[in-house]
């Protein structure tokens, strides 16, 4: 491999979610969320683990920056939870939650690490979910008066704000499967609340014009889907899985309409919508991040709605969650983005694996603590090298935040699943970077350069 040239200024970063790593959701006067909700109802969490501590980043933030600075981070990319701002949702601001974050961006901000700051990683207060949530129409004004909050508070401070993490995952496993908080299982409902996120999206986008003076853009997680046979019946799949997950957020804030697939997934379940709601939700985005993980070998198969199944690789590499490592495909859909909507600023805005790491018993020559996680440094340098395959063919990618910075609560699967390069003892709250964090800190370094070399081992 020659040396990668990635553009000057690239932004290298890492990622978390509130819900994931602060714990302490109901201080200093916040309110329940869904997912305090979801993981206090007996049998929805593995283990029957919690966000109450987490990595307890609501008492450490200094020390988790500290962190960052040290590792040589440009960039960081956090979420707000909703109901620390808006205990009840709407209404009634939370000055503490405000200066919370606040805090957080200052110190980031003197520290020269610049803040991704994301409205919406799936923390819906609780008081709204109690109104509907995402399945009322309103939430679309619910949204933009919360996201105004923090404009106000935050803009010049934050540069670059992301409105959504995700709405597929909101929708497919919060309204959909019934796994994620709130846990609904519908097929009806979950065009509703996809719609309504999207139209809360364009709602923040457009307020966001009127006080902001920055940078706005959606966060989506996509992956490319690849028929397992030539057989028509397969091909037919892999257009309902890719309208599905890639499209169906994408097209509408970037094109104003849904891919036609939509209507035969979900049939009479899928309603008509009034005209002049795509109008609120496309608007001029100033990036998009997306969210890769894996790659679906796809099938026709029967599952509800959408008929369709996931082949399962001999021969490849799976990660602890259960999916395929597949560098190739990052670059494939970076370069299908492109030629489906165009150029427009990317960030790859979390990408990276769960795998069992050994615990931080060994000590070297030097008496550091170390953990030796090679199969995430191959994993991220793969990944890494798509990226600027994708660049070198003219994909405008501008920056990269790795999922995660610490190990976390992975949602409903507890704390089993260890994303972070840097390693989190639950009982003592002790965090031990992760090699792969040393070895990101020198890619970082080298503005990708390092690349090139050969893994420490
Ligand atoms: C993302 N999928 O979720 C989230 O943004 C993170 O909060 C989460 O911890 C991380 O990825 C790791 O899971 C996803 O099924 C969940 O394709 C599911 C999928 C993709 C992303």
């Amino acid at each position: 491999m020659t040396a990668p040239n990635f553009p000057e200024g690239f932004l290298w970063g890492a990622a978390t979610a509130a819900h994931q790593i602060e714990g302490s959701p109901l201080a200093d006067g916040a309110g329940p969320s869904i997912w305090t909700r979801f993981a206090h109802t007996p049998g929805m969490m593995l283990n029957g683990d919690t966000g109450d501590v987490a990595c307890d980043h609501y008492h450490r933030w200094k020390e988790d920056v500290a962190l960052m600075k040290q590792l040589g981070l440009k960039a960081y990319r956090f979420s707000v939870s909703w109901s620390r701002i808006l205990p009840e949702g709407t209404g009634r601001v939370n000055q503490a939650g405000i200066d919370f974050y606040s805090n957080l961006v200052d110190e980031l901000l003197a520290n020269g690490i610049e803040p991704l700051l994301t409205l919406y990683h799936w923390d819906l207060p609780a008081a709204l979910d109690d109104r509907g949530g995402w399945l009322n129409p309103e939430i679309a004004d619910w949204f933009a008066d919360y996201a105004r909050v923090l404009y106000r508070a935050l803009d010049g401070r934050v540069k670059k704000w992301v409105t959504l993490n995700e709405p597929w995952v909101v929708t497919d496993g919060g309204y959909l499967h019934g796994v994620l908080a709130p846990g609904h299982r519908s097929k009806y409902e979950a065009p509703i609340a996809s719609h309504n996120l999207m139209r809360a999206h364009g709602a923040a986008v457009k307020a966001y014009r009127e006080i902001g003076k920055h940078e706005i853009g959606l966060v989506v997680n996509i992956e490319p889907k690849y028929p397992a046979t030539e057989s028509t019946e397969d091909a037919a799949a892999v257009r309902r899985a890719h309208a599905y997950m890639n499209e169906q957020y994408l097209h509408p804030a970037l094109l104003g309409h849904y891919p036609p697939e939509l209507k035969d997934i979900f049939g009479d379940a899928w309603p008509e919508w009034p005209a002049a709601d795509y109008d609120l939700i496309r608007q001029k985005l100033d990036f998009v991040g997306i969210n890769y993980y894996t790659r679906s070998v796809t099938k026709a198969a029967e599952s509800y709605p959408l008929n369709t199944g996931v082949v399962r690789q001999p021969l490849g590499t799976y990660t602890e969650t259960g999916w395929e490592v597949f560098p190739q495909g990052l670059t494939d859909l970076l370069l299908w983005f492109k030629n489906t909507y165009g150029d427009l600023p990317l960030y790859i805005t979390e990408n990276g694996a769960a795998f069992f790491d050994p615990p931080a018993a060994m000590v070297d020559d030097d008496g550091n603590r170390r953990i030796k996680d090679p199969l995430r440094m191959d994993y991220l340098r793969k990944h890494l090298s798509a990226i600027h395959d994708a660049i070198r063919q003219g994909v405008d990618v501008r920056g990269y935040m790795l999922w995660s910075l610490l190990d976390n609560l992975e949602w409903s699967l507890g704390y089993s699943k260890r994303f972070g390069m840097i390693h989190v003892n639950y009982v003592t709250q002790q965090r031990t970077p992760k090699d792969s964090a040393l070895w990101y800190s020198k890619v970082i370094a080298s503005n990708g350069a390092s690349l090139a070399d050969p893994l420490p081992y």
